[in-house]
């Protein structure tokens, strides 16, 4: 009997759901140090925080962690701000909704704009999450209980800097480098680190900063025996990259130019790729993640989950994600207060000193959020209804 019920319960919840209202809050937490990529210097990281509450009374949290400016990808912090405030929130607002399927089907209408897009598309995995009483991992159909991190570094001042950082990152247990390069701080740097540390699992993330006349100095790199190099030409040119791959012998792995399962699967028929990084935000949330992800196991691509400083609710989709089968490589998971004074959730998830993450296995975000912290590192808030 008593199963019954239930089962009458989750149903009910799974067909009669509708949003009421959502609230858009931009929060800005200090950072307590910046980090400089190929596309220029963050010394401020606002992010936006999306609350959906459904006619149940069920609240989701999800967070879309834009940069302050449109440089990593076109979006920005304000540009999400604005497109869920003008075309996103009337979109799903009083919609009947079943599965995440229909909320991404709700927002197709607008392109792309995918990391406003996963603000709304992961606080609907919290309350599907908290409706069906099975964690997020589970209903994800992610596997991990454990998940593996790995430490992403800067562009600083000088190479001693780099590897006085490397070397604090590995004695706290993460279990791969990975450093930015740009024209001009790369074969160096890459050299130094592999004379100090010759055996660690280390890579390279290049933000798009080089084009195929660097092919030369890109070979280069082949000599260093690195797990692989991420993006290291533009985000929209998977042809290149196809060019380069068949040039090296080091696997390319790409961020910025895969959005979709359909980038995806282009790129990896045309070998521009051996290994994707899928960043929840930058395709639009949980669900196109786990098609990334198994379309890639499929074409035996490994893939791992890649960040964009986001604070704890976005860190813990994150994690989420990463349990995931095919997430064969070591995330970008860096504690919240690597970057942050402060974070929102009470119970921000800890690396251990194996450089590993437990993987929450609580129905919900699986970490406590606060609801003070949020409001006191608020600086603009709209309601939508
Ligand atoms: O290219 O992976 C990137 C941070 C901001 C924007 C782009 C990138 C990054 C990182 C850090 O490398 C990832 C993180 O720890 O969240
Ligand atoms: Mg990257």
């Amino acid at each position: 009997m008593r199963g019954n019920i239930n089962l009458r319960k989750e149903v009910f919840y799974w067909q009669d759901m509708k949003i009421k209202k959502i609230t858009l809050r931009k929060i800005e937490i200090p950072m307590l140090t910046s980090f400089t990529t190929g596309f220029g210097t963050i010394d401020r990281k606002p992010t936006v925080l999306v609350r959906v509450e459904t006619t149940d009374g069920i609240i989701g949290w999800g967070e879309s962690a834009a940069l302050p400016y449109p440089m990593y990808n076109p979006e920005s912090v304000d540009t999400c701000m604005l497109v869920i405030r003008d075309y996103l929130a009337s979109s799903v607002l009083n919609k009947p909704f079943e599965t995440i399927e229909d909320i991404n089907k709700l927002m197709s209408p607008v392109r792309e704009n995918y990391i406003a897009k996963t603000g709304i598309e992961t606080a609907i995995w919290m309350i599907l999450s908290l409706a069906r009483n099975k964690s997020i991992p589970e209903i994800l159909g992610g596997t991990r209980k454990k998940i593996e991190v790995g430490e992403s570094i800067g562009i600083k001042k000088s190479i001693q800097e780099t590897t006085e950082e490397i070397g604090l990152r590995l004695s706290q247990g993460f279990k791969r480098i990975k450093i930015k390069i740009k024209p001009g701080w790369d074969i160096n740097l890459i050299k130094a680190i592999r004379i100090k540390y010759p055996d660690i699992s280390l890579m390279v993330d290049a933000n798009s900063s080089y084009t195929l006349k660097d092919i030369s100095l890109l070979k280069k790199m082949d000599n260093y025996n690195l797990t692989m190099i991420e993006q290291p030409l533009g985000d929209d040119d998977i042809v290149d990259h196809a060019v380069l791959q068949k040039q090296l012998r080091t696997p390319i792995c790409l961020d910025e130019s895969i959005l979709t399962l359909d980038d995806a699967r282009r790129a990896i028929s045309i070998g521009s790729c051996k290994i994707i990084n899928i960043k929840p935000g930058r395709v639009g949330g949980l669900n196109e993640t786990k098609r990334i992800s198994e379309h890639c196991q499929s074409k035996s691509v490994g893939v791992w989950i890649g960040g964009m400083l986001e604070i704890g609710i976005g860190q813990a989709y994150k994690i989420a994600a990463a349990s995931l089968q095919n997430c064969i490589y070591p995330g970008d998971l860096s504690p919240i207060d690597f970057y942050y004074k402060d974070d929102v959730l009470i119970d921000s998830p800890k690396v251990d000193k194996n450089g590993c993450i437990k993987v929450s296995q609580k129905p919900g975000l699986g970490y406590q959020i606060s609801e003070d912290k949020i409001k006191h590192y608020t600086v603009a808030k709209i309601d939508l209804k």
